[in-house]
């Protein structure tokens, strides 16, 4: 199950052109990707940082995680996600855990990837994703 890398982190932001801006000017980091994930309910930007990324994440409406995560909590650190080989694997392993898990089976994510969340009740309040990277 060992996630082999920490995928990204993954920040809330209102207004997804503003906080590339700043990430820009202030970090240097530039989006090497972006998406409409319109099942998962956001826009995402993918910014460089090492072998991981920062991602953005701007709702694409109230109604769904991050639009009410933004409404009830403001705009903040919302998830990290964990590269892992074998996400079936790594989602048989947390269930036999007792893990509370959001996604028993994984769903396609931005780039292809094959993500599943695991419940922030279940680790210090902190949201984890999986993510199996498309080959
Ligand atoms: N981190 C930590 N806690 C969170 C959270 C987050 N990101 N989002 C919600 N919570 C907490 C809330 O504060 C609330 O806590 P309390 O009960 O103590 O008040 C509790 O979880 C339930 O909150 P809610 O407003 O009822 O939240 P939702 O109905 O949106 O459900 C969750 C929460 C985690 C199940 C839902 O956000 C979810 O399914 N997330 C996974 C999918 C997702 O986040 N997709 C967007 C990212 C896509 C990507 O990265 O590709
Ligand atoms: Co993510």
């Amino acid at each position: 199950m060992l996630p082999y890398n920490l995928d990204h982190v993954a920040i809330a932001v209102r207004d997804l052109d503003e906080a590339i801006a700043r990430f820009g000017a202030q970090y240097g980091v530039t989006p090497l990707h972006r998406e409409v994930v319109a099942e998962q309910g956001v826009e995402e930007a993918m910014l460089p940082v090492g072998g991981s990324f920062v991602q953005l994440l701007q709702p694409l409406s109230p109604d769904t995680p991050v639009g009410r995560f933004v409404e009830k909590r403001g705009e903040g650190l919302h998830h990290i996600a964990f590269a892992v080989p074998d996400i079936e694997g790594a989602l048989a392993h947390l269930a036999q855990q007792g893990a509370r898990l959001i996604d028993e089976t994984p769903r396609i994510g931005g780039r292809g990837a094959r993500i599943a969340f695991v419940h922030p009740k279940e680790l210090a309040g902190t949201l984890i994703e999986l993510v199996e990277p498309a080959p």
